[in-house]
């Protein structure tokens, strides 16, 4: 009796850290561990059917061909060209030089098995000086990616704005002007128009998070400007205007059917121990830490906490702007690299962030700390706070130190170790029912990280930047298996 009231509760315990595993009933029916492993096999960790296997790149990380075809300077061309802005003064006037290697890499993506692939657009390839007259060279690329990708079945998802802002909206104000949210509208409507009869799911913007904390707070990414709070909140407050008119423009102009949502990285607040004041504090920090974005856009309103802390540096908004920041969305993307740790505690807002020790561990880049419950939370918490319906994630990997060896193979084994635990982490949130749709790997290949240029490498393909030549990665092998089998291995 006492041995059989043990187990169970052995059973029990074991529910709660590995919720859903096949394994459990297992328990129960008396089987002895490593028999129900046998049986459970590579459906282990197993994801729903139809689960969308991705990769993910942007315009300007991998496309080079800056001047080809028509298309206008970036505040990325401006940025890298200017000394001191980027690592070695890299730039990306040729990057993987996809631009004329898309076919081979899309051949990379079916080698892979892939479902899905994650690209942006270049704006300023389409409209060079940000507004007035397309330029059909431009137009005419991504048809031909697209029609590539259909062809080989994977799914093609189309983010509108990665960073690369015309210059010539830049010299009027850039994201400073409420222009540039109406710029973009028309931008997204005339790609939405033209590309919707293949392309059905639409990302506006891409991290809010990053490019106007980094480019217009911090100054390290372009524009490289550093704000004072007033001007730097109304920045911010555009920006999500931008993506609002750009939700209406898309659902306007697309085919119907046509979905749209966006990319953010907002900070995933995960409870420092999972009791359930920790799990209400890092809920209640998830709705403030990411209230000038991802909030607002759910909610329709800034929380009175964020108001209150801006005071007069406050964004100055109509509640017709508000409306149009929360239209309707169809799915939300998260790209989770890294987590904020929360704990409760008696102050107003009931939490407090709890900074890594110097011994956390991190990959090559410093801010990348690895927290594979980020994958658990992040979702979990757009299913709990905003009653998601579908969730991508839009980008998650990881930056290694890869030294290929003497014949030219990446044993990449920190990076599968980041994939394989994130990953399953992500299992257990699709395990207990939250939406999750699809996940997209950042990145397809080693690309040009921004400020980092190209010391940081985030592919799952080695790139040779001297000769162009993709080498599959240990991690691309990894990938290609968990997507064979819809699970993790
Ligand atoms: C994302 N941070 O950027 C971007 O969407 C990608 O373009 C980029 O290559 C990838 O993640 C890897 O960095 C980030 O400082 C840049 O926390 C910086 C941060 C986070 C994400």
């Amino acid at each position: 009796m006492l041995k059989r009231f043990s187990r169970r509760a052995f059973a029990k315990i074991m529910g709660a850290a590995v919720l859903g595993s096949p394994q459990l009933s297992a328990f129960g029916s008396g089987l002895r561990v490593s028999e129900a492993r046998r049986d459970a096999g590579p459906n282990y960790y197993r994801f729903p059917d139809g689960f969308l296997w991705g990769c993910a790149t942007a315009a300007y990380q991998v496309e080079g061909a800056a001047t080809e075809d028509g298309r206008g300077p970036s505040i990325w061309d401006t940025f890298s060209h200017t000394p001191g802005k980027v690592r070695n003064g890299d730039t990306g006037d040729t990057a993987d030089d996809h631009y004329h290697r898309y076919k081979e890499d899309v051949g990379l993506m079916k080698a892979l098995g892939l479902k899905s692939y994650r690209f942006s657009v270049s704006w300023p390839r389409i409209f060079p000086q940000g507004v007035g007259a397309p330029n059909p060279k431009g137009l005419d690329f991504y048809s031909r990616l697209v029609d590539e990708l259909v062809a080989h079945d994977i799914q093609p998802f189309c983010t509108l704005y990665h960073w690369d802002l015309p210059q010539a909206l830049q010299d009027r104000g850039g994201w400073e002007s409420r222009d540039t949210s109406q710029a973009f509208s028309d931008y997204a409507g005339f790609i939405a128009e033209r590309l919707s009869d293949r392309v059905k799911h639409f990302f506006t913007i891409n991290e809010f998070g990053a490019f106007v904390e980094l480019g217009y707070r911090l100054g390290i990414h372009a524009p490289g400007l550093k704000l004072p709070p007033g001007r730097f909140n109304q920045a911010r407050h555009y920006a999500v205007l931008g993506h609002g008119l750009a939700v209406q423009a898309i659902r306007a102009k697309g085919r119907p059917g046509t979905k749209v949502g966006l990319a953010e990285n907002m900070q995933i607040c995960v409870p420092v121990i999972e009791t359930p004041e920790h799990v209400a504090a890092a809920v209640r920090a998830t709705r403030e830490q990411n209230a000038p974005y991802m909030t607002v856009i759910q909610e329709g309103k800034y929380t009175e906490s964020y108001l209150a802390a801006a005071r007069e540096d406050a964004p100055k908004f109509t509640p017709e702007e508000l409306k149009t920041i929360s239209s309707p969305l169809d799915f939300t993307g998260i790209n989770v690299y890294t987590p904020t740790y929360v704990r409760a505690d008696g102050s107003p807002l009931g939490y407090t962030l709890v900074p890594p020790p110097s011994s956390y561990p991190h990959m090559t880049v410093s801010w990348l700390n690895v927290g594979p419950e980020a994958l658990y939370w992040g979702p979990n918490h757009l299913a709990q706070i905003w009653k998601v319906k579908e969730i991508y994630i839009t980008e998650n990997g990881a930056a290694s130190a890869d030294v290929p060896t003497a014949e030219g193979a990446v044993y990449d084994t920190d990076r599968v170790m980041y994939l394989r635990n994130y990953l399953a982490h992500l299992h257990r949130a699709v395990s207990e029912g939250v939406p999750v749709r699809g996940y997209f790997l950042w990145s397809l290949m080693d690309n040009f990280e921004w400020a980092d240029g190209y010391s940081s490498r985030f592919g799952i393909h080695y790139v040779d930047y001297r000769t162009q030549k993709r080498t599959p990665k240990l991690s691309a092998s990894f990938y290609r298996e968990i997507i064979a089998r819809n699970g993790v291995a």
